[in-house]
């Protein structure tokens, strides 16, 4: 079999970038390796930024995040028993969706399915091959049986874990990372928001956050240490803890339930450079990590398939391979702005286990400023609502 494009990984980057390929006249395969059900299991982010809200309306995928989607102006930072809003709209003409992206993944799904295009799910085994020469391939097993796929392109979109940043030489990667020393423990809960907008507390029990899914469905997270286990924290436990880090207005005004979604994420910063490797491009969290204090890792993905679906259209409309040469270069500029942006905003609202002292001092210090100036309040808002493309 053969296509233009092999596509590793069915998450929103290999969706996306699928999507916009497919309705470019591009052919495109993405192998997956799970079923769709396990990948729409997942939980994880939940704010876009207008550069992915963009590209979803392009992919023709924007209708439902349109309709049920929370368009938001502000977030609030809290700390010392207050919160403070940042007005992200009146800083930078620009606001963010909060949309999460379990639903951005079935719009995704539901557009492909509808194109037609290919998608193989439970692919076992899936090989990237070649890919430092002209004729690159694919391998991979389904029902017992293995399967090559010819393509010109492979877009590795399969994420921390996936295959292709494995299947690059050693020598040929050069790796970032900071892991920091403590996960996020969330909940989603079938609860109204305790806030219309979103609450980053910095608290001396730890930090916790308070998002949402929609007016009746909240999303919320609070620092815990790696050795916690989800198991261990009941809903009742969970709610003290949070409340507990919240000014008080919020706490008393909170309304808990039961939650029917409970885990820990571990807070990594990671990017791996070049992220193109002959024929073999890298993709989202293939590439890169970020700690979720700045919900970046969903936009970034999004920004890689703009600059890889831009360097693919030139490639085979204009017969042009500049837009792919740059791709790396490109995209890992906007990459270390956010791996920025999301380290400085976990070092800001986190407690580190072991810091006291100055450096404490010197995070409330950077707090205090950062809500009574206009200068820092707009720096961090042109981050949060995302840089250009
Ligand atoms: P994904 O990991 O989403 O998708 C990769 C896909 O490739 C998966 O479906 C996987 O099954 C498949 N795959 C892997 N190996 C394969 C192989 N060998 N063969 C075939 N397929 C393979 N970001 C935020 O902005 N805010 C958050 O709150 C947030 N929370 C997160 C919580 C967790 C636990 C994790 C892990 C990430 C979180 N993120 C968050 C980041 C997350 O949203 C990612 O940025 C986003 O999923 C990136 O999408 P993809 O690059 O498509 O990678
Ligand atoms: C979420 O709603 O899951 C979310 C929102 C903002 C973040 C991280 C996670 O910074």
């Amino acid at each position: 079999m053969r296509t233009q494009v092999v596509i590793i990984g069915s998450g929103p980057s290999g969706l996306l970038l699928g999507q916009l390929l497919t309705d470019a006249g591009i052919d495109n395969v993405i192998l997956e390796r799970v079923t769709k059900d396990y990948v729409l299991g997942r939980v994880r982010a939940g704010v876009l930024e207008e550069g992915m809200v963009e590209l979803l309306d392009r992919a023709g995928a924007g209708a439902r995040m349109h309709a049920e989607g929370l368009p938001h102006d502000g977030i609030s930072l809290a700390f010392d028993g207050q919160d403070h809003r940042i007005d992200l709209h009146a800083l930078t003409g620009k606001r963010v969706m909060v949309y999460g992206q379990t639903e951005v993944t079935q719009d995704l799904m539901q557009k492909r399915e509808a194109s037609g295009a290919v998608s193989i799910y439970e692919a076992a085994n899936v090989l990237p091959h070649a890919f430092d020469g002209e004729h690159p391939h694919v391998t991979y097993e389904k029902d017992g049986v293995t399967h090559r796929l010819d393509c010109d392109f492979i877009a590795g979109c399969d994420g921390f874990h996936g295959i292709s940043r494995k299947s690059v030489p050693e020598a040929a990667l050069q790796t970032f990372e900071k892991v920091y020393p403590f996960g996020w423990l969330g909940i989603l809960a079938d609860v109204p928001p305790v806030s219309h907008e979103l609450i980053y507390a910095n608290h001396p029990r730890g930090f916790a956050l308070c998002s949402m899914r929609s007016p009746t469905r909240s999303r919320y997270y609070i620092q815990c240490s790696l050795d916690e286990r989800p198991e261990d924290w009941s809903d009742e436990r969970f709610f003290d803890e949070l409340r507990a880090r919240l000014p008080a207005r919020h706490a008393e005004a909170m309304i808990t339930g039961p939650s029917f979604e409970k885990s820990i994420a571990p807070l990594r910063s990671f990017v791996a450079e070049p992220m193109r490797f002959g024929r073999l491009f890298l993709v989202g969290d293939a590439a890169h990590i970020v700690p979720p204090t700045g919900a970046k890792g969903l936009n970034l993905a999004a920004s890689d398939v703009h600059y890889l679906f831009e360097g693919l259209r030139e490639f085979y409309l204009d017969r042009s391979s500049s837009g792919l040469d740059a791709y790396s270069h490109r995209a890992l500029k906007r990459v270390w702005k956010a791996e920025r942006f999301s380290w400085s905003m976990t070092m800001m609202l986190h407690r580190f286990p072991g810091t006291g002292g100055f450096e404490q001092r010197v995070q409330e210090a950077e707090l205090d400023y950062l809500v009574h100036s206009n200068a820092a309040s707009t720096a961090l808002a042109e981050n949060y609502v995302g840089l250009p493309y």
